[in-house]
C-alpha cells in the first residue's frame, strides 16, 4: 500500500505547498509521498530551453522532447507490481471527475506531466504510453495558463481518497458527487437568524422525514443546476426519480 506522486513542472514553487501540508498528515502515515521536480533541471543547454517553435507553423510554442524524455527515463524506473500512471494535464484531456479521481486513488505510482504552452510534442505521449498508463486529462471546459492548477486539484482529490487518510470513510460515500447527486443545503444554530428560519423537518427528530427532505432537495438542486447530470443514460436507471422531476 502507499500512493506515491512525482509532479514535473516548469513551476515548482507553484506545487511546493504540496510536499509540504498536503503530504504533511498522510506521509507521517507513510501513506503518501509528493515530490515536485523542476522540468529544466533535465534540459542541458546554457539556459535549461524547454520549449520551440512548432513544426508545420502556428503561434505559440511547443515543449521539447528530449527534457520530458529525461524526466521520465528518471522518475519511471519503478519498484512495484503494476505499471506507473502518467498524468499529462491538458485542455484537450477527458474531464476530471470524481469517477476519474476513485480511479487514480487506486494506484501505487503516479507522475503528473504539466504541460505549458501550446502543449507537449506529441511524441513524448505516444512514447511514455510504452512504458506506463498514460492518462490525459483536462479539469473543465475553460483555459488555463498551464496544467499546474490542474495537478494541484487532481492531487487533492486524490489523495483525500487514499484509505486511511480521512478520519471517517462514511463521510466520503455521503458526498457530493459520489451518488451521482449535489449535496442538499445545510443548516446549523441559531434556528432563526436575521428573520430567516431552517427548515423546520430538520428540527423535528423525524429521521426518515429529514432523509426524505434531504434527497428530495438534492434531486431538485441536481436538476435545476447540473441537468447534464439528470439526463446521463445509466446515472438514473435504477432510480425511480426521474418521474418525480
Ligand atoms: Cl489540465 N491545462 C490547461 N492549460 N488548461 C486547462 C486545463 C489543463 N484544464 C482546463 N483548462
Amino acid at each position: 500500500t502507499g500512493l506515491r506522486i512525482d509532479v514535473v513542472t516548469i513551476f515548482p514553487d507553484y506545487l511546493a505547498p504540496l510536499e509540504l501540508s498536503l503530504a504533511g498528515k498522510a506521509r507521517d502515515k507513510g501513506l503518501i509521498d509528493i515530490r515536485v521536480h523542476d522540468l529544466r533541471q533535465w534540459a542541458h543547454d546554457r539556459h535549461h530551453t524547454v520549449d520551440d517553435t512548432p513544426y508545420g507553423g502556428g503561434a505559440g510554442m511547443v515543449m521539447k522532447p528530449e527534457p520530458w524524455g529525461e524526466a521520465f527515463d528518471a522518475l519511471l524506473d519503478h519498484e512495484g507490481d503494476d505499471r506507473p500512471t502518467v498524468v499529462f494535464t491538458t485542455p484537450s484531456g477527458q474531464p476530471f471527475t470524481q469517477a476519474v479521481a476513485r480511479e487514480l486513488a487506486g494506484k501505487e505510482r503516479i507522475v503528473f506531466a504539466c504541460g505549458r504552452y501550446e502543449g507537449i510534442d506529441q511524441r513524448v505521449i505516444d512514447e511514455v504510453a510504452t512504458r506506463a498508463e498514460v492518462r490525459e486529462i483536462s479539469l473543465g471546459d475553460y483555459v488555463l495558463n498551464g496544467g499546474e492548477v490542474a495537478a494541484l486539484a487532481i492531487t487533492e482529490a486524490v489523495v483525500r481518497l487514499v484509505p486511511g487518510f480521512m478520519g471517517n470513510a462514511s463521510s466520503l460515500v455521503e458526498e457530493s458527487h459520489e451518488d451521482g447527486l449535489l449535496e442538499y443545503p445545510v443548516f446549523t444554530k441559531p434556528s432563526s437568524w436575521r428573520g430567516l428560519e431552517v427548515p423546520p423537518v430538520l428540527l423535528s427528530g423525524d429521521h426518515a422525514a429529514i432523509a426524505a427532505w434531504r434527497r428530495d432537495q438534492a434531486v431538485r438542486r441536481t436538476a435545476e443546476r447540473r441537468p447534464d447530470l439528470v439526463s446521463a443514460p445509466s446515472l438514473f436507471d435504477d432510480l425511480e426519480i426521474r418521474p418525480a422531476l
